[in-house]
């Protein structure tokens, strides 16, 4: 089994340039500034997964480090990240690669990002090139919870571009399940033995009442079942298109888990309301725990194939409680398994702490911490131990 961590470039790496960059400077997200100073100190980073006993490590590779300009490609930062894959494989640490994990170039973005008619090519031959250069790495995910992206960027606002459109949302939905499935064709092209999925960000969605029933239900049916049905079966179903055929992937299940969502009937809002009751366990943003709903979605969401938890973690400054969190899921997962649910990986978001989008350095989701001040120098806050 896969047992690790996972981490993304532009929350780790420091100096991005990227769409979040230009969101950062317009004052609609903290700075993110250094970061973990990945970019400059990655392979130190093997030896916080050796410490812990991981033999996986899920991270992204910066599509705007790579691809410069649209076509233009920067082979010598891609090589910096082969040779980090080639550190990690010594180290006898299993790679698994995300192609895109929430940023883009700015030259994409500017130009429409996804919303424009050919960003599924545009991704496809960005996946097609990196796939090229890492035709020995095994694990790949193509996009990082494309309905977390859509719905921040394009029905919420708050994420890059602002946009506030259920229209849009589902036009970028549609746009990156397409751009999936041309990754997914690329990379089995150039790497035999490839196994491709999604990372999807599933939750748990409890309707409060019998009338909660509805937008529970339609919660459930756009966020975790759409994205997930799309890739497994190979057709997009509305209201993101008509039955759509893609390319059949899904080769693992990848499930990010971290919470639950009580959901109350609003006649003003037909995906309900949350209702936060008084004594549950949460995590520093107010997100409840709920380990027993990561049981609940591997039952639910398994298609009989394998499935790697491909991330999950709790923003806490307790180690005490991490490990509590971390034991709870496990105990979960295990259930799981002995009902005959085939586990493949569980990666713990995040290798250390690190930028948090809209909640910047706030929340402190890592195994490990970086004391940020002495610019990238490792303090090791450890809280990893025999679970
Ligand atoms: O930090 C994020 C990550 O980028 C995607 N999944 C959820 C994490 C915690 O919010």
């Amino acid at each position: 089994m896969l047992l690790g961590a996972a981490t993304s470039s532009h929350q780790i790496e420091g100096n991005t340039f990227n769409d979040w960059t230009l969101w950062e400077r317009e004052g609609k997200a903290p700075p993110v500034g250094e970061a973990c100073n990945g970019w400059e100190k990655m392979e130190e980073d093997i030896d916080l997964l050796l410490k812990i006993g991981a033999n996986a490590y899920r991270f992204s590779l910066e599509w705007s480090r790579i691809e410069v300009e649209d076509g233009v490609f920067n082979l010598k930062n891609l090589l910096r990240y082969r040779r980090f894959v080639d550190a990690l494989q010594r180290a006898g640490i299993t790679p698994i690669l995300t192609l895109h994990h929430f940023t883009n170039p700015v030259w994409f973005y500017e130009s429409g990002g996804w919303l424009r008619k050919d960003a599924p090519e545009i991704f496809g031959r960005y996946a097609d090139l990196v796939s090229r250069y890492f035709s020995d790495v095994k694990l790949w995910i193509t996009v990082n919870e494309p309905n977390v992206y859509a719905y921040r960027g394009y029905v919420a606002g708050d994420w890059p571009p602002g946009e506030r459109s259920i229209f849009k949302a589902m036009k970028v939905v549609r746009n990156m399940l397409r751009a999936h499935s041309q990754a997914y064709a690329a990379i089995k092209a150039n790497v035999r033995r490839a196994k491709v999925g999604i990372a999807h960000h599933l939750r748990v969605f409890t309707p409060v009442g019998t009338p909660g029933r509805i937008p529970a239900y339609l919660r459930e049916y756009l966020f975790n079942f759409l994205p997930i049905y799309s890739e497994i079966s190979g057709k997009i179903p509305p209201p993101a298109a008509f039955m759509e055929s893609i390319h059949p992937g899904g080769d693992f299940i990848g499930i990010n888990y971290y919470t639950r969502d009580r959901v109350r009937f609003s006649l003003l809002q037909p995906f309900g309301v949350e209702e936060f009751p008084e004594g549950v366990w949460r995590n520093s943003l107010g997100w409840e725990v709920f380990p027993e709903g990561l049981y609940m979605l591997l039952k639910k969401y398994n298609f009989n194939r394998p499935v790697i938890i491909t991330e999950n973690g709790i923003a806490t400054e307790s180690h005490e409680e991490r490990v509590r969190f971390i034991r709870e899921h496990l105990k979960q997962v295990k259930r799981a398994i002995d009902e005959g649910v085939e586990v493949a990986g569980y990666l713990y978001w995040s290798l250390m702490d690190n930028y948090e989008w809209l909640e910047g350095y706030k929340a402190k989701f890592g195994i490990f911490t970086r004391d940020r001040r002495s610019k990238g120098k490792l303090n090791l806050r450890e809280i990893w131990f025999s679970i």
